[in-house]
């Protein structure tokens, strides 16, 4: 008896931790890369810290591609729906970062819209794009049945340290079932990226010194 109790809750652990380590929060973090201070316009792309683009749908209204970014959570002019399969992505331009965490959030139709088979790349031309993260769980949703519901994936526990890159892209391959395919929101974490500095060598700073004290004679032999 006390054995069988004790599988069911192993079980029950289990499947609650089933989603790659991935965590539910209770909603948007909110000033991510994309939008720092948290003031994009919900409906036009106005007040952003990145370019946006898309395969299909570059708009921040009408069920376009751009409401991933658009911080709010909901139907219509919230969510990107439906084409069947696509991308959408946030260009930092000059500045790049190494993302250290993002969030997927669901939008509000049934579970066969969410996608089953997805990735976030980076890429730093917009040619090559690397894959940070892959879910890859044909049939299920990270969400399952949860309507918007936030996930985040963090680096470490659901992917490695990845290079630096001005450019993040979410790219869906196939749906849960049916042939729209839906997202509420999306989300980018990480450090900018700053190159070191040259630090000049020994020797260097030695010859440095020996010039300076060169320029003083020749400065004191002319006065
Ligand atoms: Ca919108
Ligand atoms: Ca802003
Ligand atoms: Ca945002
Ligand atoms: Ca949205």
């Amino acid at each position: 008896m006390k054995r069988s109790l004790f599988a069911l809750f192993t079980a029950t652990a289990l499947l609650a931790g089933s989603a790659h380590g991935a965590s539910v929060i209770g909603g948007l973090r909110g000033g991510d890369l994309t939008d720092p201070d948290n003031n994009g316009s919900v409906d036009a792309n106005l007040n952003y810290d990145a370019t946006f683009r898309s395969l299909n749908k570059p708009y921040f209204h009408s069920e376009g591609a751009f409401n991933v970014f658009d911080n709010s959570v909901g139907a219509g002019d919230a969510k990107w729906c439906c084409d069947l399969n696509g991308w959408v992505e946030a260009d930092f331009g000059s500045k790049r970062y190494q993302l250290s965490s993002f969030t997927v959030t669901s939008a509000n139709d049934v579970e066969g819209r969410d996608s089953d088979v997805w990735q976030i790349l980076g890429s730093n031309d917009g040619k090559n794009y690397t894959p940070i993260f892959s879910y890859n769980n044909e049939g299920t949703s990270p969400w399952r049945g949860a309507r918007y519901q936030t996930i985040e994936y963090s680096v470490g526990t659901d992917f490695a340290l990845p290079a630096a890159y001005s450019i993040f892209r979410y790219q869906t391959f196939s749906t849960v079932s049916a042939d729209a395919h839906q997202l509420g929101e999306l989300e980018f974490f990480g450090k900018e990226y700053v190159a070191p500095t040259a630090v000049p060598e020994p020797g260097s700073v030695a010859l440095l010194g020996l010039g300076m004290l060169a320029a003083l004679g020749l400065r004191r032999k002319r006065g």
